[in-house]
């Protein structure tokens, strides 16, 4: 028998993009973090959190030919949205309802993350929409490469199309859709399901009869693949093969991966109505930015003082968005007829 070792992708990561990985979800929770506090104090009327997630998003984003490759998040993807350009003032922005608010000038909810240049789509909020959107996308750029209108591999078009959910939003109708559809037809495509038990209140045995979401890729004949989603490298090295996949014509892969949300569903949620405290004290343990910080430490790769100095960046970033966007201007009243993703003369 012949023993295949197949080297895991995040082996051959520098210690530089180590660090921008680890930075990058640091940057994310702080920025996080402090939007619950704007929140408790009253500044900012809603927050809806990516706390817990940041490894599942980072690993992914780190994967991807990021600002080229097309995304569709959801709205916990803070961190995704960040590695892929969003910056901390548009993030705060966007909390503050300011006019020049990098998405819609304010009118779109907080969390729903787009830039035309970065080619992050915007989302509506009900839940999965997203899915078939991102698997029609994926299909165009089949199509156009199909056609010979791009070269498949010419690293400066889109290649791919990847849509993030929740497990709880698996249960509606247009993530089936929007699998089949990228099943069918072999699509460029990646789901990320990021599976932390519970949609709001609900828990996971109540929404589906499996154990995993992942289970389901077989049904619509596409790579399913569960990953541990508190570490950042297991799902940097999964992605790279779903990446690779979607590149090379191999089709669509689901990607489940396993988190928690340490915090409420949003700022208007008590989850202390439907969960323990000690099972939230428990994931808290597996804390996806603990874990990475705690190898990078035992690797060398991270210490003491430049961890000092990640902190002392990261407060600097999070109060300077914060000043940036309290100083900006309020959209005017009457803006509140306007278009939330083009202005009426864009629209097709
Ligand atoms: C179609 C639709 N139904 C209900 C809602 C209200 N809602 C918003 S988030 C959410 C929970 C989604 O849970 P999950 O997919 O597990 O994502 P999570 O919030 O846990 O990351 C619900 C029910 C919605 N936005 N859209
Ligand atoms: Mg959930």
């Amino acid at each position: 028998m012949t023993n295949h070792i197949v080297e895991r992708a995040s082996a051959r990561l520098n210690e530089s993009t180590l660090l921008e990985m680890f930075w990058g979800m640091l940057l994310s929770r702080r920025l996080d973090e402090r939007a619950w506090a704007l929140h408790r104090q009253g500044k900012i009327h809603f927050h809806i959190s990516g706390m817990g997630h940041e490894a599942a998003q980072v690993g992914t984003a780190f994967a991807l030919n990021r600002g080229v490759d097309y995304i569709h998040p959801y709205y916990r993807d803070l961190a995704l949205s960040l590695a892929v350009g969003i910056t901390p003032t548009d993030f705060m922005m966007s909390l503050f309802g300011r006019k020049d608010e990098y998405s819609s000038g304010g009118r779109q909810m907080p969390s729903h993350f787009s830039s035309k240049d970065k080619h992050i789509i915007s989302g509506s909020s009900p839940v999965a929409t997203q899915v078939p959107q991102a698997a029609g996308l994926a299909f165009a750029i089949q199509y156009r490469q199909k056609c010979g209108l791009v070269d498949p591999n010419d690293t400066s078009q889109p290649r791919l199309a990847l849509a993030c959910l929740g497990e709880g939003s698996t249960s509606q109708g247009e993530w089936h859709e929007g699998m089949n559809w990228a099943g069918v037809h072999k699509l460029p495509f990646i789901c990320l399901v990021q599976n932390n038990i519970y949609a709001i209140s609900v828990p996971l045995e109540s929404q589906m009869a499996v154990a995993n979401v992942a289970d389901r890729a077989t049904a619509y004949g596409v790579a399913g693949v569960v990953v541990d989603g508190n570490d950042v490298l297991a799902v940097y090295d999964v992605m790279v093969q779903a990446v690779q996949r979607a590149y090379s014509g191999g089709g669509a892969t689901l990607v489940e991966a396993k988190t928690y949300r340490p915090v409420p569903h949003s700022s208007d949620d008590d989850d202390r109505s439907y969960r323990s405290r000690e099972e939230v004290a428990e994931w808290k343990k597996k804390d996806p930015i603990m874990r990475f910080q705690n190898s990078l430490l035992e690797d060398g790769i991270l210490n003491d003082s430049l961890l000092h100095d990640y902190e002392s960046r990261a407060r600097a970033e999070v109060d300077k968005a914060q000043a940036d966007a309290e100083a900006a201007p309020l959209p005017d009243a009457e803006e509140v007829f306007g278009s939330v993703y083009a202005p009426l003369e864009e629209q097709p």
